[in-house]
This record gives C-alpha cells, sequence and structure tokens, in this order.
C-alpha cells in the first residue's frame, strides 16, 4: 500500500484545495491529511487565518478524499509524521517548490502544480475591504500603516493630521492626506485614532456621529462617565469602538494574565510596571510628533496589568508626578500607586526619565518577572523559591502587538461581536484615572 501525506490550512477549502487532495490522493492508496493548528499557523506569521481548526478538519473531512486526518501542531513535525505513519510520498503545492527537498531522506517528495487563479486570500474578500483612515500626529501613526498590510480585509486609505509637514513617508503617499477630519470621515468605514489623549474624545465622538467604527488609543475620554457614554453610543449604533492598547493583544501577555489568573503564582499581592522612554532629546530641544508626556504615551499602558489582575475596585490611590504634566522634558516622570482591599500596586511611566522597564506580579506561591520591554515581550518567566522550579514562556509577538490589535478590530467589526481584551470596565477606569492625572488637584508635585 503506498501511503500520501500532505499539509495545509485548508481555510475557507475552495476548488484549488481539493484539486491538490485529488492529485494527492491519485499518487497513492492511502491519504493523510495534516491540517494546522492555530498556534502553529500564528508561529510561522499566518496569521489572518479565518476559520478554527475545527472548522478547516471539518471541511477537508467533507471532501470525502482524506483516509485520515491529523493536526499539525510544530516546526519539524513532518519528518516524525512521515517516520511514524510509514509514508511513502510527500506531496505539497508549487507554490512550496524546493522547500520541502530535505523530506526526501526520508520519502518521496512531490510538488503538484498549483490552481491559478483562487487563493483563501482572494476569497477574504478584497472588496469587502474596510476602508480605514488615521487620526492624529502620534511619531509612531505609520506603524499602523506598515502593521496593515499584514492584515486581511482593511485598507488604509488616508491619514488627518495637523502635522501634513512632518508625516512619515509612507503615510504622505497615501491616496488622502488631509488636515480635515470631515474629509476623511467621508472616505473611510472606520478609523483609528493616535493624538494626544485630551482630543480623543471630541475625536471619537465626532467619528461615532459620522457612522464610522473606531479604534482608539486608550483613554478615548477623561472620565468614565463621557466613556460610558461614548460606549453606549456605539453599541446602540452597532458601532465598534475599542481600546488600542497593543499590549493587551499580544500573546505572551495574554497567556501571562490567564495563567496568573488561574492561581499559577497564589494570590497576588502586588503589580509593579514600569515603561520609559527618553523621547526628550536636549541637543534639539525639539520633540518631534508627541507631545504629551509618559502619562500619556505609557499610562494606560503600564495601568492595564494592575486593571486586568486586580480589577478595577481600588480603595485609594496617590499620583506624584514631577515636571509639567502632559508634555514631554527632560525629567517629566509620574508614579501612581494603588491599594486593593487585598493587594498594592504602582506603575512608574516617563518620557524625560529612563529606568527598567519591567513587569514584576508577586504572588503568596511565586511571581512573573517580564523582562524589558515588557510591553511588548514574547517571554516571560514564573520564578518560585527554588530556582529548579522555574518556568519559562516564549510566544511569537509580530508586529509589536499592533498586527494583532488590527486584526481583532477588522474581526470585531466583521462579526459585530466585541472582543474580551479590554473589558468595559476597564476601559472606563482608564478613563477616570486618565482624567484624574490630568484635572486632579490632589496630584503631589516633586520639583
Ligand atoms: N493550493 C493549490 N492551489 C491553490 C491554493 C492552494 O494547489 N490555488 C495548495 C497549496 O499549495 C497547499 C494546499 O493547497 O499544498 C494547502 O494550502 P494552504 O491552505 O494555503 O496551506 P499552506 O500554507 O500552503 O500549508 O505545514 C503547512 C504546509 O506547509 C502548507
Amino acid at each position: 500500500m503506498t501511503k500520501v501525506i500532505t499539509y495545509g490550512t485548508f481555510d475557507l477549502l475552495h476548488y484549488g484545495h481539493i484539486n491538490l487532495l485529488k492529485r494527492a490522493k491519485e499518487l497513492g492508496d492511502y491519504l493523510i491529511v495534516g491540517v494546522t493548528a492555530e498556534a502553529y499557523d500564528m508561529a510561522r506569521g499566518k496569521i489572518n487565518v479565518t476559520q478554527s481548526l475545527s472548522e478547516r478538519i471539518e471541511n477537508v473531512r467533507e471532501t470525502g478524499l482524506a483516509d485520515e486526518i491529523i493536526v499539525e501542531e510544530y516546526e519539524g513535525q513532518k519528518i516524525d509524521d512521515i517516520k511514524r505513519y510509514g509514508i511513502d510520498i510527500f506531496a505539497i503545492g508549487s507554490d512550496w517548490k524546493d522547500k520541502f527537498d530535505y523530506l526526501s531522506d526520508y520519502c518521496k517528495v512531490v510538488y503538484l502544480d498549483r490552481t491559478k487563479g483562487i487563493s483563501s486570500t482572494s476569497l477574504r474578500a478584497e472588496d469587502n475591504r474596510l476602508k480605514v483612515g488615521l487620526i492624529g500626529d502620534a511619531p509612531w501613526l505609520d506603524k499602523y500603516r506598515r502593521q496593515a498590510r499584514f492584515v486581511n480585509g482593511m485598507e488604509i486609505v488616508g491619514v488627518a493630521t495637523s502635522h501634513k509637514e512632518s508625516l512619515a513617508k509612507g503615510l504622505a503617499a497615501l491616496p488622502l492626506v488631509t488636515s480635515n477630519i470631515d474629509e476623511l470621515l467621508a472616505a473611510v468605514d472606520a478609523v483609528i485614532i493616535s493624538s494626544d489623549p485630551l482630543l480623543h474624545h471630541a475625536q471619537v465622538e465626532h467619528a461615532l456621529k459620522a457612522g464610522k467604527h473606531v479604534l482608539c488609543e486608550s483613554p478615548f475620554a477623561l472620565t468614565t462617565h463621557e466613556g460610558e457614554a461614548l460606549a453606549s453610543y456605539a453599541s446602540e449604533h452597532n458601532l465598534v469602538l475599542q481600546d488600542a492598547i497593543k499590549t493587551a493583544y499580544s500573546t505572551a501577555y495574554h497567556r501571562l494574565c490567564l495563567l496568573v489568573k488561574g492561581g499559577k503564582i497564589g494570590k497576588v499581592v502586588s503589580v509593579d510596571a514600569t515603561c520609559t522612554t527618553l523621547r526628550y532629546s536636549k541637543d534639539d530641544n525639539a520633540v518631534s510628533g508627541a507631545n504629551w508626556g509618559g502619562m500619556g504615551e505609557w499610562g494606560p499602558i503600564a495601568l492595564l496589568p494592575i486593571f486586568q489582575l486586580l480589577g478595577t475596585g481600588y480603595t485609594s490611590r496617590q499620583i506624584v508626578a514631577r515636571g509639567e504634566k502632559g508634555y514631554v522634558h527632560e525629567g517629566e516622570f509620574t508614579k501612581i500607586d494603588l491599594v486593593y482591599p487585598n493587594a498594592v500596586a504602582s506603575m512608574k511611566v516617563a518620557t524625560g526619565v529612563k529606568s527598567e522597564g519591567e513587569l514584576i506580579v508577586s504572588g503568596t506561591d511565586a511571581y512573573v518577572y517580564v523582562p524589558a520591554p515588557w510591553w511588548k515581550t514574547d517571554y516571560f518567566e514564573i520564578r518560585y523559591e527554588n530556582p529548579a522550579d522555574n518556568k519559562r514562556y516564549f510566544y511569537q509577538l509580530e508586529g509589536e502587538g499592533f498586527r494583532y490589535e488590527l486584526i481583532t478590530f477588522v474581526q470585531a467589526v466583521s462579526t459585530g461581536r466585541e472582543n474580551s481584551y479590554i473589558t468595559r470596565d476597564i476601559s472606563s477606569a482608564l478613563c477616570q484615572i486618565m482624567g484624574d492625572y490630568y484635572n486632579n488637584p490632589d496630584t503631589l508635585r516633586i520639583d
């Protein structure tokens, strides 16, 4: 009996896939099909898969061509499978020509012509792509455009900014570049807002009232009340309003939260997060783009693990700020301490002071250590009293988290279902504490 094996994602199964499976089957008597697991596709950079693993397996089963279906979970598995199942022929589409020649040490390798004119990518609806506009002046604005190119189902069509003259090349080349938000809104289905936090509320309201979906850097308002009013308006009008905090969407960070919530380090007693940049430049005294200081740039990111791991029910808080609030300059720095009934938390952020950008979550059994820069991490450790018990975790991160954030946004728009990465209560708590920083007279000032 000649045994054949082939592999694929088989997303939105189409006649190209079926042709491939038919010809693979004809090469022998028994066909095994390896369908890729979600985590494996993520790890190899295929992040736009629409259907779940079980749906894709069902697709393949329904063709009636596979005698056996297995799941492909890790790099290198093909060699294991070929040996384990006693495979005679490995077959794959010609888009992989030469790439699997190394398998010929184990079995015959056959490349089958790929069917022209059809692909999962084209089926993921080119013409229904969400037209997205960028609003704001953040120096990292172009990262959204660059990462959007990896996300099916959306395209960045324009930018509205008050800094037209200093736009990054890629942004300046967009079809629509304007300083008029209304002009941008007229051309898009959704907007991404990356501007001074003091402008967020007005810009989000403006976009929602124009019927556009919004992905806005946190906080989208400066009081709980205003934040909730915007969120209610969005859901009453079937619009998506999503917080943009890239860290929330990174796999390592998300898994870390799940492990801690599952009791892996015992009871959480303290969360300490630090995020700093030296954006301040002594030499030219000209800070390009963002001019909204450590809290505006980092506050919501540093507060995120605190709220996600300890909740939003703190009983007291102290804000200590150094330097003029909301501006980038030498020595600009903010520290916030929160006290909970059973735990404490602190965050330090700055654009004019440098520190170690780590995250530490202390528990009654162990602690989590995330090395700098923790906000774009792919790695963390759970450390116990006895170092031999320590556990290390690694999850590939593509595009600093921006890419996953954009995918989540596009999925929320297309399915009409909100994602659960940043829940409403956390979103509101971020609005409140950021508002307290900007408006509250009880901030302790140091020189
Ligand atoms: N295919 C084809 N014609 C098309 C589209 C796809 O013949 N128009 C083939 C591919 O060449 C591949 C199979 O169908 O052999 C599955 O394609 P995908 O779902 O795109 O999976 P892929 O990313 O190629 O996974 O470990 C995974 C494998 O290496 C391949």
